[in-house]
């Protein structure tokens, strides 16, 4: 069986870097971990190739060599994966997906053959054992979690790691949290399943070997779900497996309760993590406490966070307009809030209902959902009616998009940000597209972008006071002309047209 993993591509979104990574010469942000995940669960006998559409078309050439297409997707790719399931069927391809797409929306594919949903861990051996039975079922779903322990080392060779900006690995999955409008506890639970500290280390050891030296992310839901196991096991293996090695920084995804930890944080910068991305969602008490995000209430969410920064982590946050208790001020105080933080990557959405999650459960039975999400929980769309109206909660988020994003605000918030930050020393090693990116910046950004002005401000002030935090300023001036163009995009595409409704 000639297996052929495709990926499809996505739109320009908030973490897709689109308009960063060209500096450094790269395709995409990160590689499709899940298929190349499922790609060593496949029997090691059939060939295999991978298609990633950020990176590489797909040619007639793929579709006439494969038996059997695999397909991965997440709602925001729902356009390009139909489009990918069209052209597969027209080869006469069987065709076997997989993903938080198919996972939460399988009825709306009819022309796919097997969906293997949920964690293929449970769902991908019983689909093999009735295909070579010659019995396969359409639908395989599992209501289980599954441990990591078995899950195997992702196959790299199917890809060019030199394409892709950043390289990922899985520690655990699942939250202990709740919150209400999270689609992550539906997929993967609240009890934390973690892999091995020597799973890690050999899948680390690996990258290492295949020449990977730039930041590895770990795409866990909650890096720090199972606080004891990290602090016993797993950060003192990272800190061992380090010693005599330059490069691979680590960053990762932590609710804001790190920040009362700092043996913990300690334990993290030692180990190579210089950046966590928090979900804070709002200053607001009452917000907080409607959408059961208990572990942000009762606390100095800005004292936490400038812990945090100081402790040498970057903290990047995800903010979250729209929920029924917000006072008509909340735009006012998520902008002021993201510039006293220091928070440079502030992905600010409005606030939508995914299959699966509570809220969507409770706007259901209050007759207040309309269709599906975009997919992108960043770009000014909602599937809910919102209390304080539509309209009102577009025209907020414009104001806080129009904002944060402005050279002038973006470029003060990345001095606030430097100021506080404590430098760690695990960075990527200058190499000679990062050389020639800052050359690029300076004609981008330095010549011909709007924001000249404060991108010589913002080189000569680092230079001056924390030269060390060159190559990272250079780095955040660069993402903040994606943010900035992403943002635009967004807000070109609000005026007239009915923001949300994907039905
Ligand atoms: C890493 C990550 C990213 C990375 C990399 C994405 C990429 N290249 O694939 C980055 C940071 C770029 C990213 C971006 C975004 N992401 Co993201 N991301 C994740 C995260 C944290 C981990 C995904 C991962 O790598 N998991 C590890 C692998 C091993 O697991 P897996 O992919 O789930 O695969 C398993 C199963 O699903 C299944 N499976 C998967 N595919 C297939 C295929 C077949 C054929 C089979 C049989 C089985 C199978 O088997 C695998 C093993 O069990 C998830 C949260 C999560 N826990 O899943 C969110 C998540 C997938 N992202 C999400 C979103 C919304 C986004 C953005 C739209 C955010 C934004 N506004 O910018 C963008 C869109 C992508 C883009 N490039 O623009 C949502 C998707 C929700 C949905 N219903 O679709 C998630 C679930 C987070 C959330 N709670 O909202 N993301
Ligand atoms: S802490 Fe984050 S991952 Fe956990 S339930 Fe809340 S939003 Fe989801």
């Amino acid at each position: 069986m000639n297996a052929l993993l495709i990926h499809p591509a996505f739109p320009p979104t908030f973490w897709s870097y689109k308009y960063a990574i060209p500096f450094i010469r790269k395709k995409a942000a990160l590689p499709p971990l899940g298929l190349l995940t499922v790609a060593a669960m496949l029997p090691a006998g059939w060939p295999k190739r991978l298609v990633d559409l950020n990176v590489e078309a797909l040619t007639a050439e793929d579709l006439t060599w494969a038996d059997c297409a695999l397909i991965s997707a997440m709602a925001v790719q729902r356009k390009s994966a139909t489009e990918v399931i069209g052209r597969c069927r027209q080869a006469g391809l069987k065709i076997v997906v997989g993903g938080p797409l198919f996972t939460l929306e399988h009825d709306l594919f009819p022309e796919v053959d097997h969906f293997i949903l949920n964690e293929a861990e449970l769902t991908l051996p019983p689909f093999l054992e009735d295909l070579q039975a010659g019995c396969p079922q359409r639908v395989y779903a599992s209501r289980e979690f599954p441990p990591l322990s078995a899950t195997p080392p992702p196959l790299w060779g199917l890809i060019d790691l030199k394409r892709y900006a950043t390289m990922s690995i899985q520690f655990s999955r699942g939250c202990p949290f709740d919150c209400e409008f999270c689609n992550v506890t539906a997929l993967f639970g609240h009890r934390p399943r973690q892999k091995g500290a020597a799973q890690i280390i050999c899948e680390l050891d690996e990258l290492f070997r295949r020449g990977w030296r730039g930041a590895v992310f770990f795409v866990d839901d909650n890096f720090i779900g199972n606080k004891g196991y990290l602090r016993d096991v797993l950060l003192p293996a990272l800190i061992k497996w380090r010693k005599g090695k330059k490069g691979l920084p680590f960053n990762t995804e932590v609710s804001i309760n790190l920040a009362d930890d700092p043996g913990l944080m300690e334990l993290m910068v030692a180990a190579g993590f210089n950046s966590v991305f928090v979900g804070i969602e709002t200053p607001d008490e009452d917000s907080l406490t409607e959408c059961n995000k208990f572990q942000n209430r009762r606390r100095d969410l800005l004292a936490s966070v400038k812990r945090i920064q100081r402790a040498g982590l970057q903290v990047q946050g995800g903010f979250i307009v729209g929920f029924d208790s917000d006072p008509l001020s909340i735009f006012q105080r998520q902008v002021e809030f993201i510039q006293n933080s220091g928070i440079v990557t502030a992905m600010v959405g409005l606030l939508q209902a995914p299959p699966g999650t509570g809220l969507f459960e409770r706007l259901r039975r209050e007759n207040r959902l309309i269709g599906l999400i975009s997919g992108d929980n960043a770009d000014g769309t909602t599937n809910i009616i919102p209390k304080m109206g539509l309209n009102t909660l577009i025209e907020g988020y414009r104001t806080i998009l129009s904002q944060i994003y402005a050279p002038r605000y973006y470029y003060q918030r990345v001095v606030t940000f430097l100021r506080e930050f404590k430098t760690t020393g695990v960075d990527t090693p200058m190499d000679l597209q990062r050389f020639l990116a800052f050359f690029r910046s300076c004609l981008r950004l330095g010549i011909i972008g709007r924001e000249r002005a404060h991108y010589w401000k913002l080189m000569v002030w680092t230079l001056l006071r924390r030269p060390r935090l060159f190559s990272l300023a250079m780095t955040l001036a660069i993402q903040g002309y994606h943010f900035r163009k992403v943002s635009e995009l967004h807000l070109l595409n609000t005026p007239g047209k009915r923001r949300g409704c994907h039905a």
